[in-house]
């Protein structure tokens, strides 16, 4: 081997952006990128497919703000599907399969379901599908606790002057109906009576609310779930597809490998999986790269050790620092116009920007989104300060079994054949991070710091950013300069902290 030390690598902290001269300001910057092959988001972010960051909650939030949720896998199939659901009955033109109740299921019944899907009332079938009803907070409101488990939906459910309209009516017709009988969902019906969607004021109001979300054809959050190639892997991308999931993510520590390059391929030739796009990773090469690519993925995700949690490159010595891997991986992916994800160790919201620039489109997060309310799990009060837990996939939390049948996330680390717990080999820690409050306050703090970026850069698009951005390579002094140095910070920032 000439030359066994190869080039070197580097990453965000090693780099920064060259301002340039610029006409325009922040506000005026298109954060718009490219999330697969088939689809755009109004921010480029990914939540990470991980059991402290994402599931249905998170989902809909990132989709709600331009970006998308990636549901993890460390749970079983049913209840990863179930998320998909309910991000997909979260929001949308039409509810084309709502959630719905019987005339005689009971007012508890009804309740929990309200409460389950974050509704406030549910049309009321018979079993042929016909509606005969509604019922909403209002009807349900002076049934007490212990009537309601003895209340029929039969006996206080809305049934006269019960307002509907035909499947197909038009948004300007349903606002119309909205304002004149003031209610606030409208069934649709076929010419049979039978129920067809639904429609309700609360998502017009959100789709003013949110302009920028990602959303599908019909009008529903988009989202995306991640599996593996291992066991039931084909069931779970199933069930997932059923569930009306939009992108599948074959998420692993390694992507350049067999089971994770068939598992794409396999996909990608399956008739029933065509409307789905797929991202492959994770790789820190160009050949790694390349392979996924092959394989037929429609984006490829770039990380093999930055992450904030994981010790992959001290327990086996293996990773590219991320700034020069995302810019290898991009060399085999611009050729052929397939999206790179930058997944992992992004600190600052300026990172954002120097992933871009290296060569990739949208960016995934962890630590910066675990301590948001939308992640899983409760705040944890340590001194007086609020955390929140946020783990690696990899960390012997995620992967040990304790008193479970199995762990889903052990064939991200290719350990699924792994007899016992005491015999996994880690590659992730346990922590916390600070509580950061709602996913909308730290997702316009991110993208905000990206305008900055273009404002310096002088780039309107993300396209722009990534042909003017240059980058200056910096030492240890110059990082030391680019933090706040030789004071003692008093007030806190609420995109900054040490
Ligand atoms: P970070 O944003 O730096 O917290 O990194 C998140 C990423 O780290 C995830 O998207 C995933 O690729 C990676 N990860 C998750 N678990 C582990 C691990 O246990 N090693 N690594």
């Amino acid at each position: 081997q000439p030359d066994p030390f190869g080039f070197i690598g580097l990453t965000y902290d090693d780099v920064m952006l060259l301002p340039g001269h610029t006409d325009v300001i922040p506000s005026e910057a298109d954060t718009t990128s490219r999330l697969t092959r088939r689809i755009s988001v109004a921010s480029p972010l990914l939540s990470a497919a991980m059991d402290t960051v994402t599931e249905s909650r998170m989902a809909i939030a990132m989709a709600r703000n331009g970006g998308i949720g990636v549901l993890h896998r460390n749970l079983s199939i049913d209840d990863q599907a179930a998320h998909v659901d309910k991000v997909k009955r979260s929001e949308s033109g039409m509810i084309t399969n709502p959630v719905t109740t019987t005339p005689d299921a009971t007012v508890a019944e009804v309740d929990a379901l309200c409460g389950e899907f974050r509704v406030s009332g549910l049309p009321v079938v018979e079993a042929d599908g016909r509606l005969v009803g509604i019922i909403t907070n209002r009807d349900m409101r002076f049934v007490s606790e212990f009537e309601k488990h003895t209340t029929l939906v039969r006996d206080v459910m809305t049934t006269t002057g019960l307002i509907t309209a035909p499947v197909g009516v038009g948004s300007d017709a349903a606002i119309a109906l909205f304002a004149q009988h003031k209610i606030e969902k409208l069934p649709l019906i076929d010419a049979e009576g039978k129920l067809r969607g639904l429609i309700t004021v609360k998502d017009f109001d959100k789709s003013e609310k949110y302009p920028n979300a990602t959303k599908d054809d019909e009008g529903r959050l988009r989202v995306a779930a991640a599996i593996g190639f291992f066991g039931d892997a084909w069931d779970r991308a199933v069930a997932l597809n059923e569930a009306g999931v939009d992108v599948i993510v074959v998420d692993t520590a390694n992507g350049d490998s067999k089971g994770v390059l068939d598992m794409i391929s396999r996909m990608k030739s399956d008739a029933a999986f065509a409307h789905i796009d797929v991202i492959g990773g994770n790789v820190a090469t160009r050949t790694g790269a390349q392979a996924l690519i092959d394989a037929g993925a429609d984006a490829i995700k770039v990380g093999v050790g930055p992450g904030s949690i994981c010790t992959t490159r001290v327990v086996a010595g293996v990773g590219v620092p991320q700034v020069t891997a995302v810019y290898e991986a991009s060399l085999a992916a611009r050729e052929v116009g397939i999206p790179v994800i930058a997944d992992g160790g992004l600190q600052y919201s300026g990172d954002i920007a120097k992933a871009l620039v290296a060569g990739a489109d949208t960016v995934m997060l962890g630590s910066l989104l675990a301590g948001c309310d939308e992640s899983p799990g409760d705040l944890v009060f340590v001194n007086g300060k609020q955390f929140k837990n946020y783990r690696g996939m990899g960390s012997l939390g995620a992967l040990q079994t304790r008193g479970k049948k199995t762990s889903y996330s052990r064939d991200r680390y290719f350990q699924a054949d792994v007899p016992s717990d005491e015999q996994l080999i880690a590659e992730g820690v346990e922590g916390q991070v600070p509580y950061r409050g709602p996913l909308s306050a730290v997702a316009y703090q991110l993208l905000g710091g990206l305008r900055q970026s273009m404002f310096y850069t002088g780039a309107r698009t993300v396209t722009e950013l990534k042909h003017k951005g240059k980058f200056v390579r910096i030492t240890a002094a110059g990082l030391k300069e680019s933090h706040p140095h030789d004071l003692q910070m008093v007030v806190a920032a609420p995109n900054y902290s040490k």
